[in-house]
């Protein structure tokens, strides 16, 4: 009402005011008003005209001198040739008189090269020789210049395709070749030119290793805002073999953050980057890379944040050799990028001719296959890639077989001249035509896999051709798109198995309610109201901010007493109680790997060393590994009471018969490892309500003797409030050196597997109704292992959405292992979060 008002108030006022003008003008002589009118407007035009030229003159000029013709700077660095003179060992130091002078006659070559080209000479404002190297010299420059912005791309392009003539300078002939440049940013090339500032040259000597670092390794954590390199040289006709040891940088934080660059040559050049590395890699990573040539470069740069140890790295030279692939003529063998597991040399091709006995048909099976790019399609392949009948593989792949209809068999590999990975490794088998599998299943890729494999629900061929045309068994359903057959426990828990979602299609709630975690349905706008109608939480978890609440058994309890709804708020980066205490360092302090990389193992299922850092060894001395716990503090370890039982004679339940391994990936190594830390045990204490015939409360913890260092092969897991929840489809692993089969012997190496945390009431059923609400259900995925003997005590962890990892359960009972329909028992931590606060003050 009030804003009409005043619309219509304005309006009528600036009418008004125009019509007064035009009202008090004299309105006696019109021709004359008229004229003066007319003048009046020429004028008024007039002025506008030229004002209206004289500003776009003026943004003209502007727009020329500031933005079209202002300079900007643009830098290349790149590399020539010399081929008329001998390398001297002199040339290898830029402190040297022989230096000094080959850096002058090849600047004075470069100026005259850029002068004689209108589109360079002009521009150039400095050139530096940064290094010079065997082959015959091969020299490395950075030149800068200094150009208008409208003629810039003018510039790149004429030094793109630049050319260099033989130059007679004074008394001497130069004859250079093989010029080229490449755009790169000028302020990183001048911080790494400069010798004084963290910079190293390196000459590798026959049958020595050199070792470098960065500053202060493994003392000192390398510094914020670095500039480093280290330029590496071979001898004459030799590459260089350069291995990092240790690598802990900063984890990545693309594009920003501190990384090293490992590239094929002496200087930055873009092009000839083999690696950029970040974070930290496990020892068993193998970080090892082949030059091209007899040079290398390595360059660090780091932000400004950030304390960590940096790298050790070593080097070595060899007799340069461009021998791979060649002529096989076995029925079966191996072959692989040249030096594989190390990282393949750039600029390489090889050729694999293989060629079976006539009546037989050739396979290759890739075991391992490595042949990734940033920012590369993995459709086309365009740089690296290995070729099989016309067809390109690359890119990051799983094991997989390449078949031939004939008993002959050609694999070409290449590598361009950036950017190198681990490659890959392969096995060649000749086969019967009419029988590629004996014993086996034949999948429509050619694979093999075991009889039993086929039709069990898992897509095993890696193209679902073991699970095509099954009948399926009672406890299985049929997806309705493929027709495949599934386990019954995979209906309604919340994963797309079917693909076309049809195992998940009747589990919906009706319109308008809400589906519970525990199943149950609630109408909508019980969501958010304060009242736990799901009975379980789930209405009231996801509101937003978290809310304070009366406390149940579904609320997460503050250090101060206040209940809050939201769902597993502990560590989620987020202070949720109004005292903070769901974020304290005390309590989140756990479940974090040291290393962020993964090591490319064959196989699968052997856990990388320091991947779960928290899983422990308990081992008597009469039978060695017996069971695992998991570490959850200095001093404290959690395990399963069974456990602990005395039988046949042997003391279980005593601490003394107990010698726990923390550290440890192989237990050949167990006593010779020095990641390895063994403690005795001081005290044990199974939970009192265990009951041994249904292994309900089936917990028990440890004390160590004394406490333990925290390592990057030690760490403890975190241990979750009894409201966190642990939704299906997220990842859950089962880890130990348990039985590898039902009546199998132990691992040597810990083994891991991927599982999946089964619906308590579909397992109830597939179990007989043994579950009592202190045990959880999770059965395998995929590579058929599962929990088993040896296991017990051991660990389900699982790896939340912010990456820190959680002991959901621990392992306890089964019906055998790796059973279909036979999901594996775990004591659900959960449960049992007041034993475990009551006991261990944890
Ligand atoms: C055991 O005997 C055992 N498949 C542990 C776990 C499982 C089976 C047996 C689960 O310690």
């Amino acid at each position: 009402m009030k804003e009409q008002e005043i619309k219509y108030n304005n309006r009528p006022q600036s009418f008004n005011g125009i019509e007064e003008m035009v009202e008090f003008l004299p309105a006696t002589n019109t021709k004359k008003m008229e004229k003066m009118t007319l003048k009046k407007k020429l004028l008024i035009v007039g002025i506008v005209g030229v004002a209206a030229i004289i500003s776009l003159i003026i943004g003209l000029l502007v727009w020329h001198f500031v933005y079209r013709n202002a300079p900007v700077t643009k830098a290349f660095t790149g590399f020539l040739t010399i081929t008329n003179k001998p390398f001297i060992d002199a040339y290898e130091n830029p402190k040297t008189r022989e230096f000094a002078d080959l850096s002058s006659q090849v600047t004075e070559v470069l100026q005259n090269t850029y002068r004689s080209d209108p589109a360079i000479g002009p521009y150039l404002v400095n050139i530096n020789i940064t290094g010079f190297s065997e082959g015959s010299i091969i020299t490395y420059f950075l030149s800068e210049f200094k150009v208008p912005a409208y003629k810039a791309s003018a510039l790149d392009k004429a030094m793109n395709e630049l050319k260099v003539e033989p130059i007679k300078l004074r008394q001497m002939f130069l004859i250079v070749d093989a010029f080229k440049a490449y755009p790169t940013d000028l302020h990183m090339a001048r911080q790494l030119l400069d010798p004084e500032r963290c910079s190293f040259y390196l000459h590798s000597r026959p049958g020595v290793t050199t070792q470098f670092s960065t500053p202060g390794f493994p003392h000192l954590p390398y510094g914020p805002n670095a500039r480093c390199q280290w330029q590496l040289r071979a001898d004459a006709d030799h590459m260089i073999l350069l291995h990092f040891r240790t690598f802990k940088m900063e984890p990545c934080k693309p594009p920003r953050g501190d990384y090293v660059t490992v590239y094929d040559s002496l200087t930055v050049l873009e092009p000839r980057i083999m690696v950029k590395l970040c974070g930290s890699y496990p020892p068993s990573y193998n970080l090892t890379f082949v030059s091209s040539q007899n040079v290398m470069l390595v360059t660090m740069v780091t932000d400004h944040e950030g304390k960590h140890p940096g790298f050790l790295a070593e080097f070595t030279q060899m007799p340069r050799t461009t021998l791979c692939g060649g002529s096989f003529r076995e029925a079966s063998g191996v072959l692989s990028t040249p030096f594989y597991p190390a990282h393949y040399p750039p600029s390489r091709d090889c050729i694999w001719d293989i060629q079976v006995p006539e009546n037989k048909h050739v396979k290759i099976r890739f075991l391992m296959f490595y042949l990734l790019e940033p920012l590369v399609p993995i459709t086309t392949c365009p740089n690296d890639y290995v070729e099989i009948h016309n067809k390109r593989y690359c890119g990051e792949r799983s094991p997989f077989v390449v078949s031939s209809n004939s008993s002959r068999i050609m694999v070409k590999f290449h590598s361009d001249e950036s950017y190198t990975d681990t490659g890959f490794m392969a096995e060649y088998v000749s086969y019967e035509p009419k029988n590629p599998c004996p014993d086996q299943f034949t999948c429509k890729s050619g694979r093999c896999i075991d009889l039993a494999r086929k039709c069990d629900g898992w897509n095993d061929c890696g193209d679902s051709s073991d699970e095509a045309s099954c009948n399926c068994s009672a406890l299985q359903f049929r997806c309705k798109t493929n027709q495949v057959c599934k386990p019954r426990f995979f209906l309604c828990d919340g994963v797309n198995d079917c693909g076309d979602g049809s195992d998940e299609q009747d589990c919906q709630c009706p319109d308008k309610y809400l589906k519970c975690r525990n199943g149950k349905c609630v109408p909508q706008e019980q969501k958010c109201d304060k009242t736990d109608n799901c009975g379980d939480g789930t209405d009231e978890s996801e509101c937003g901010n978290a809310q304070t609440t009366a406390c149940t058994q579904n609320t997460y309890k503050c250090d101060n007493g206040e209940c809050i709804t939201k769902l597993n708020p502990q560590c989620d980066g987020t202070k949720d109680c109004a005292d903070g205490s769901d974020e304290k360092e005390t309590s989140c302090s756990c479940g974090k790997r040291p290393y962020s990389r993964k090591t490319r193992i064959v196989g699968g299922v052997n856990a990388d060393i320091g991947e779960w850092p928290w899983q422990v060894s308990l081992q008597t001395q009469r039978d060695g590994h017996t069971c695992g716990a998991s570490l959850v503090s200095p001093t404290i370890l959690l395990s399963a009471a069974h456990c602990f039982q005395d039988a046949q004679g042997i003391r279980y339940s005593q601490p003394n018969t107990w010698t726990a391994y923390l550290g440890l990936h192989d237990q050949k190594t167990r006593t010779s490892s020095s990641d390895v830390v063994v403690r005795k045990i001081k005290k044990l204490s199974a939970n009192r309500d265990f009951n041994s015939y249904t292994y309900d409360n089936d917990i028990a913890y440890l004390e160590l003797e004394s406490p333990v260092a925290y390592t990057d092969f030690i760490q403890p897991i975190c241990i979750p409030e009894s409201s966190h929840v642990f939704p299906v489809g997220r990842s859950i692993w089962v880890t130990g050196w348990g039985a590898l089969s039902e009546s199998g012997t132990g691992a040597e190496i810990l083994q891991k597997a991927e599982i999946r945390i089964i619906n308590q009431t579909e397992c109830d059923k597939l179990l007989d109704d043994q579950l009592t609400p202190r045990m959880i259900c999770a059965g395998y995925v995929s590579g058929g292992i599962d929990a088993c003997q040896g296991d017990s005590g051991g660990p389900l962890s699982s790896v939340e959405t912010n990456g820190q990892i959680y002991l959901a359960g621990i392992v306890s009972w089964g019906e055998g292992c790796a059973r279909r329909n036979k999901p594996g028992v775990y004591t659900k931590v959960t449960a049992m979060r007041d034993w475990i606060k009551q006991n261990t003050g944890l």
